[in-house]
Order: structure tokens, then sequence, then C-alpha cells
């Protein structure tokens, strides 16, 4: 038995009791809720959200960046890292690859073969690819300093129209279906960017990358409202986002990044808005407190999660065809082990959507119709307020993962040991997010 799977079954088995007994009493408590805990836990036994490669290394800023032990150096140690995530909480076979950060070798250990037989052996899977135009590549020959899908050169651009048309390829190779576009492109100065013309350039780019998706293959593009250009971005809200989509072509969906906007934005509303509209591509789920896409997923603004989950739960039920965004994290972690945020951070995502399903929608429809906003509140909190904890641990349990996937993360050693397999080396490229 691995390290790993002693430490499950030692820590499940003094979990067990206590979860129990809480199982039990929240079964009473939904019962009396007419609620069905059995299908809640089915619920959660299907969620699913993918980790982010470059999120299994420690991340940084622009002052520094303090790499933690053991971090993984090449995409089939990230691999191994995702693998550990996934044993413990269950919900996250997916991953999503930034290229060229993660890019295969091109034979022997680390190239496409060995990556795919990796996977399978891990039972993950890559299911999304980012490119990257937003830094220079040693091995470019155009600088991206002043933009790249959207720059004023067209040869600039046609490199970067040739790197997402890689990526696609790469990502073809590995099995995945969707690909990520997100551009750093924009203006420190007033004056710097002629806006008409750099949206003009930005969708004829994208038209380019969407005419080489691969069949089956949706496009995502997520928009950010500064940084790292700090007065203007080429894509800096959904609205843009949306109608550069509908321009570029019909597997084209906008991608909601949650710290992507400006403060007090209503994302909720948002997602809504967009789910109308039928352009809701997917999520890089994270949170922040000022204006960072940083922090962990659901350590900051637990209710505005489950509020978005509430947006989303309410269409799936409704059953709107075509509804199928993809659930991605995308966080950086500068000051925790990786491997503990994006579990605790799965589990938070999880969370808000079991969560979602304790809404009872009857009532809040008939609040919304007799315009009692003092109900549809309480109806919302009611839900919000209930700690579901014990319907995902069971999930994780029925699965075979951890009750509490950080304490058996910490009993079975498994970052002391990585950290003596693994030396540090001077640049991983990892966490550079
Ligand atoms: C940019 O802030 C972003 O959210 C994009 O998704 C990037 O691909 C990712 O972070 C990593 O830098
Ligand atoms: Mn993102």
């Amino acid at each position: 038995m691995s390290a790993l799977a002693a430490a499950v079954a030692d820590t499940n088995a003094r979990c067990q009791a206590p979860l129990d007994e809480d199982y039990a009493h929240l079964q009473r408590q939904l019962d009396r809720r007419r609620f069905d805990i059995e299908a809640l836990v089915a619920r959660a036994m299907g969620f699913r959200v993918a980790i982010p490669s470059w999120g299994v290394g420690t991340g940084g800023t622009r002052f520094g960046r303090f790499p933690g032990p053991g971090e993984p150096r090449t995409l089939l140690e990230k691999l191994d890292d995702c693998g550990v995530v996934q044993s413990l909480v269950r919900i996250t076979p997916g991953i999503s690859l930034h290229i060229p950060w993660d890019k295969p070798r091109d034979s022997g250990p680390g190239d496409a073969a060995s990556i795919r037989a990796r996977l399978l052996e891990l039972g993950l899977s890559i299911e999304s690819m980012n490119s990257n135009t937003f830094q220079d590549q040693g091995s470019q020959q155009l600088s991206y300093k002043f933009g790249s899908l959207s720059h004023t050169d067209y040869a600039v651009r046609q490199q970067a129209i040739d790197h997402n048309l890689e990526c696609l390829a790469i990502g073809r190779a590995l099995g995945a279906s969707a690909h990520t576009v997100w551009i750093g492109d924009g203006g420190n100065f007033p004056g710097q960017i002629h806006f008409r013309r750099s949206l003009d350039r930005y969708i004829e780019s994208l038209q380019a990358i969407h005419a080489g998706l691969p069949d089956g293959w949706r496009l995502f593009i997520e928009h950010k409202c500064y940084e790292p250009a700090f007065y203007s971005t080429v894509l800096n809200d959904w609205g843009t986002s949306y109608l550069c989509a509908r321009e570029v072509g019909e597997r084209c969906l906008s991608l909601v990044d949650l710290g992507h906007h400006a403060p007090n934005v209503n994302i909720e509303q948002i997602v809504a808005q967009l789910i109308r509209l039928r352009a809701l591509g997917g999520f890089h789920f994270n949170d922040s407190k000022f204006g960072d896409d940083d922090l962990d997923a659901g350590s900051i603004k637990p209710f505005q999660l489950f509020l978005i989950f509430n947006e989303l739960v309410d269409a799936e039920q409704e059953g709107i065809p075509g509804f199928a965004p993809a659930y991605m994290l995308d966080q950086s972690h500068n000051v925790t082990d990786p491997i503990e945020s994006l579990m605790t951070s799965a589990m938070e995502v999880v969370r808000a959507y079991v969560q979602a399903h304790l809404v009872d929608r009857a009532a809040l429809a008939e609040a919304q119709a007799n315009n009692d906003p003092m109900r549809a509140l309480q109806l919302l909190k009611a839900a919000f307020r209930t700690d579901v904890s014990p319907i995902l641990a069971e999930a994780r349990v029925r699965e075979g993962g951890a009750i509490d996937p950080v304490m058996a993360y910490r009993a079975s050693g498994y970052r002391g040991a990585v950290a003596k397999a693994r030396p540090p080396v001077a640049s991983s490229g990892s966490g550079i997010v």
C-alpha cells in the first residue's frame, strides 16, 4: 500500500465515527426541509473542477517568489501532484495545461506518449489548454512587450496565432477539448492604444484560431479589467467578451475568472446574463480581496461563490439547452502548500455547488413573484448557512477519497518525500501566475 493510501485508510478510520454522527444529524435536518441527502451526495460525487497545472508550483508576485520544498520541475511531476489532489478529493480528474510551461518534450520521458501513459495511470485527463502570449519565451523571434493578438504589427499577431494553433495541436495529442485564451494586451498610457483598432485586430486573430479548432472543441476567451496593463486592457469586461465571442464564431464562449472584475462588481449577475445569452464557456475559480485574482477559492467571499452557484444550479435544473460550463481553478499559492490549497479550494467549490441545491426554488419563485425581498434572502441564506461538510466527506469516502484530505495528506509525508526526490532547479516554470 502506498504511503498516501495508508494515510487515507488510517485517517478515515479515525474520522469515520464523527462523520457518521454528523451525517445522521444533517440527514434528519434535511428530511425536515424535504431534501434528499442521498441525492445531494450523488450530486457531490458527480461534480468536477479541473486543476491548473501551474497551480501545483509555488506562485509569486512581481515582488518575489518564495519557492516551497519539493516543487514539481517537469510536467510529469506536476501530474503526480495533481494525482495526489485527485486521489484525496475525488472531484478533480481534469487538468488544465499552460503552454509553453507544460510543453511536452519531443521524445523520451515527458513526451506526449509518456504524458498520456502517466495520465492513464493516475486516472487523470487533460481537459483544456491555455496559451501564453503574455510573456516572451527565449525561443521566439518577436516580442509581446506591446501586445500579441492585438499587436499593431501583423508579424507579431501571426506569431501569437501560430502559438495558439500549436497549443491546439498539443492539446489534441493529449486528449483536450477546450482552449482558453487570455492576453495581457493593453496600454499603460492614455493614447498608447487605439481602442477600436486593437479590438478589431484581436477579433481577427481569434477568428484565425477559431478556424483551427479541432472538431468538438470550444474556444474560451477570458477578460480581465486590468493587469499587466494598468490603464486599459483589450478584453476588459464580460460585455466586450460576449460581443467578441459572437464575432469570432459559434464555438467561442466567454470564460469568467472570478478575480478579473473591478471590486464589488456583481459577478453572479454577469454569470446569469451570460447564461441567458448562451455564451457562458466556463470559470477560473479563485478569490480576491482587492484587485488580484490569486487567493484561494472561497477563502474571502464564500457567499459570492454560493450566489454564483445559485445561478448555475438554477440553469442546470431548468435544463437550459447547451448549458455545460467548464469549471477550473486558477489561483496562485504563495504562502501555502499548493496541494493543500488546491484540495481546499476544490472542496469549497463543490460545497457552494451542493449548497445551491438547498435553495427552495419554488418558494424563491413565489417570493420573487410577490416582491418579497426579505423572504427571498432568507431562502438563500437558509441554503448558504447549511453546513454540507458531511455530504462532501461522504461523497469522498464513497469514491475512495479522504474524509479529511488535508489531514490525510499531511499524515502521508508526501511533501517531505518529494522534497528529497526533487532538488530545486533554477526555474521550474511553475507558479508564474
Ligand atoms: C491571468 O491573470 C490568468 O487568470 C489567466 O487565466 C492566465 O492564463 C493565468 O492567470 C495564469 O497566468
Ligand atoms: Mn484565469
